[in-house]
């Protein structure tokens, strides 16, 4: 059993769908719960129950985030839990991840968007135990080539290698004016490895006019976006979504037939969150989820763990979880997950890169 969960582990993985607060370390937000309790700011023993808890509804999770804002919105604790984030999906095999945050600002502790920015790259500058390339390969310093081939991740002497991009999350509360802000920070960072734009937050808050200008024009600037689309049943909101034709779309739980017509035939990929779909209730067991029908249809998708901290899962879990409940093979899971470097949004340099790393690992591989 656990040379079976070994050999999950060892396989190159790309992960799509993390948002950085969510992956978050239990143990690091209990510890930063417990001084913050120690100083007065919170209840301790109220939080910890909170923290502690497993299942939870979309609308706990969302009141669960309120609470790990408060508890993780400065800047050396957002540095250390970027580091810490990216350390992990590393030691799971995960050669390229795409983080996602939500740029926050609060003037009582002189934070900006940017600011906050500026603390997640200063974290994956602090990653030691691992080679982080988070720059395009336009630049000297995250150059691919330079970086040297992922190809001897599995082997245990070599320090292992992950290249991380950035998307910045807009969150459903916010106004037009600060989606716009978030997108040209975006901009403004491209440099530092940010490659995209998701919208994200409760999906019962918020309308979708109010991002769309921010969104076209985060396009029209060559930035690749995502959204969480048909997390809750809004049909209307869904068809507009679609229609706009995003690169990707996470969850997709709440798609009608005419939704998935049209998603099929865009070939919109899906990012899919199994175990927090069922976590949430918004899917109320496996044999039901549209990985299914989407696997068998041939449909572009791409496993994602989504909040591996709050949900206590890991992306070689959710592969486990997939091939266990749909009867598939450790073959036909390699390929699912080297089909998605083809829906990464960093450079074609960068997916050369990778499907090297995967083709000289599979060379291996035994598959029984
Ligand atoms: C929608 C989600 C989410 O940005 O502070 N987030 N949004 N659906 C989900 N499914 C359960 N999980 C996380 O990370 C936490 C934020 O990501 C979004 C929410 O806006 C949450 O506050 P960051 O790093």
């Amino acid at each position: 059993m656990e040379r079976e969960m070994e050999w999950w582990i060892s396989m190159p993985k790309v992960e799509l769908h993390a948002h950085l607060n969510g992956s978050i370390r239990d143990s690091t937000l209990l510890e930063f719960a417990k001084a913050l309790g120690e100083k007065g700011v919170i209840l301790f023993s109220d939080v910890e129950h909170v923290i502690r808890k497993n299942d939870r509804s979309l609308n706990e999770v969302f009141k669960l985030f309120d609470l790990i804002h408060i508890i993780t919105t400065d800047h050396t604790k957002v540095t250390r839990i970027t580091k810490e984030v990216v350390e992990d999906f590393a030691s799971e095999n995960v050669i390229y991840l795409e983080l996602r945050t939500t740029p926050k600002r609060n003037d009582s502790i002189g934070m900006s968007k940017r600011s906050y920015m500026e603390a997640v790259v200063k974290g994956l500058r602090a990653v030691d135990a691992v080679d982080v390339n988070f720059a395009p390969h336009y630049l000297g310093e995250g150059n691919p080539l330079k970086f040297g081939p992922v190809s001897d991740i599995c082997n245990g002497t070599t320090k292992r290698k992950i290249f991380v991009r950035l998307l910045l999350s807009i969150d459903r509360r916010e106004t037009t004016a600060d989606a716009m802000e978030t997108v040209k920070l975006a901009l403004e960072m491209r440099d530092q490895g940010v490659v995209g734009i998701d919208l994200s937050g409760n999906p019962t808050v918020g309308d979708w006019m109010t991002f769309l200008p921010a969104l076209k024009f985060a396009r029209e600037q060559g930035l690749s976006i995502t959204l969480h689309c048909g997390e809750v049943p809004n049909p209307k909101e869904i068809q507009a979504m679609l229609e706009f034709l995003p690169e990707r779309v996470g969850h997709a739980c709440f798609f009608k037939e005419d939704h998935w017509e049209n998603a099929k035939s865009s070939k919109i990929p899906v990012e899919i969150c199994l175990t927090s779909n069922i976590r949430t209730g918004s899917i109320s067991s496996m044999d039901v989820h549209h990985f299914g029908d989407l696997y068998h249809a041939k449909h572009p998708l791409i496993l994602c763990t989504d909040d591996s901290g709050i949900f206590s899962t890991s992306l070689s879990g959710e592969y486990i979880l997939a091939a266990s409940s749909f009867g598939l093979g450790k073959k036909e899971m390699v390929e699912l997950g080297r089909n998605a470097i083809e829906f990464i949004f960093a450079d074609d340099e960068t997916k050369r890169v990778l499907r090297e790393a995967f083709d000289s690992a599979a060379e291996r591989w035994s598959f029984d």
